[in-house]
């Protein structure tokens, strides 16, 4: 990026609540993925503050007395933004920034912006922006106009930006230019994917950060940008892949997170389209993160938003290079044992009876383990489909031969 923050950190306090809902383990978890969204905006977190809380405060969010406490420590450590894990009413943001006197941002206004950050195309930059537009309608009422020294960072990319001083009406009129564009992209999209013809659509799905790209670059042999970052994919690709001369689409497209901003949903939805309209989903999961488990209640979630969610579905466990049980202590008698001490092979037993033998796949595709079987239960899968489509190829394609696919290495 070109942003001169990418090299200079802007550093950063967070801020959460711990509710009854949420206990301070979970609430521990949150914020680690808060801070992980930090970095990825290209800030530093120094600092992180928690509040014990039945009910957010309407008008500050947190107490009086604990904003005290984030004032001193901003002021004594020069501090620049404050973020809040939970999305902050325009007014919330409006008080927050006038009693600590620095940026204020919320998780949606954080994801917002790596997004605005990591869009390559004009299609993704458009709906990033119909998003922040959408976010910015609400708040415009004397947003930012207190913090005129601040400019740029996170947070103040895209139309916060330029239309400080304008009113409503102006980010009314984008808002329908912008659709009117995006429209138009979509027409052109629509008929790409018609130009596909019969072809079985195969699409990668899961959280941010799971390995969707890196599995998709193994097995299609392309040069999809994966890395250690939230979001790294923001445009969809499509690849024309070959199993055992069985071919098939496959598509990687941008990963899904706790909490996924609505607007951001809305103003991708074209993009999702490619999931949409795929015969078969990969719900790829990160089993080395230790919220594994919510991240697939998540996604499955945003699958049900776009009218996925009854898909046929393989779930593929990936990273099991770097899964790790917690150890358990067998001698001492008061330890109970939870799923936390699962072994990879407890795991594979309790997803296989949850989704069915066939549909629970363990890999790495980093480390290409297991890899082999990966493809042998997506060629099978797709060869099904396939053949209600094709019926005169059936003879084509005979069951996946393990000795002819050195060939294809
Ligand atoms: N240890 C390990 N790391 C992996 C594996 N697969 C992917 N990774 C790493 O996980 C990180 C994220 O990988 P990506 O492929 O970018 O993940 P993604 O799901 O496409 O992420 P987004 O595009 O951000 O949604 C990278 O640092 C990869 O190297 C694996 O099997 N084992
Ligand atoms: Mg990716």
């Amino acid at each position: 990026m070109l942003e001169k923050k990418d090299i200079e950190l802007e550093s950063a306090v967070l801020i959460g609540v711990v509710t009854r809902e949420q206990d301070e383990t979970q609430s521990k978890e949150y914020l680690d993925e808060l801070e992980f969204l930090t970095y990825t905006a290209g800030g530093e977190v120094k600092k992180r503050f928690t509040q014990k809380m039945e009910m957010p405060n309407p008008k500050t969010f947190i107490g009086t007395g604990k904003m005290e406490e984030v004032k001193q420590f901003i002021d004594d450590n020069e501090i620049g933004t404050a973020i809040f894990d939970d999305e902050l009413s325009a007014a919330q943001e409006r008080n927050i920034s006038k009693i600590l006197g620095v940026k204020v941002l919320d998780r949606t206004n954080l994801i917002l912006d790596i997004f605005a950050q990591r869009a390559q195309t004009s299609y993704a930059r458009t709906q990033v922006e119909l998003a922040q537009c959408e976010y910015l309608l609400p708040r415009l009422k004397g947003m930012w106009t207190h913090l005129e020294r601040q400019k740029g960072g996170i947070g103040m990319r895209g139309p916060g930006e330029t239309e400080i001083e304008t009113d409503r009406r102006i980010v009314r009129d984008k808002i329908a230019l912008l659709k009117a564009k995006i429209k138009t992209i979509d027409k052109q999209m629509a008929v790409q994917r018609g130009n596909r013809g019969k072809m079985v659509r195969v699409a990668l799905v899961g959280y941010t950060n799971v390995g969707k790209s890196t599995l998709m670059n193994t097995i299609s042999k392309s040069e999809v940008f994966a890395e250690n970052k939230l979001f790294a994919t923001l445009d969809t690709t499509v690849r024309k892949v070959v199993i055992q001369n069985l071919p098939f689409l496959l598509t990687d497209t941008v990963g899904f997170i706790r909490k996924l901003p609505t607007q951001l949903v809305e103003s991708f939805k074209s993009t999702l389209d490619e999931v949409r309209e795929a015969d078969l989903l990969l719900h790829v999961v990160d089993i080395s993160h230790p919220n594994f488990e919510e991240h697939i209640a998540s996604v499955n979630k945003i699958l049900g938003e776009i009218d996925s969610a009854d898909k046929p579905t393989i779930m593929v466990f990936n990273k099991i290079d770097a899964y790790k049980a917690e150890p358990f202590d067998e001698t001492d008698l008061t330890a109970e044992r939870t799923t936390d001490h699962y072994s990879l092979a407890e795991w594979k037993r309790t997803w296989m009876n949850r989704v069915g033998e066939d549909n629970a796949l363990f890999i790495s595709a980093l480390n290409k383990k297991n890899l082999e079987e990966f493809k042998k239960r997506v060629y099978n899968e797709v060869r099904e489909i396939h053949v209600t489509r094709f019926p005169y190829n059936h003879f084509l394609y005979p069951d996946y031969d393990y000795e002819n696919l050195g060939e294809e290495e």
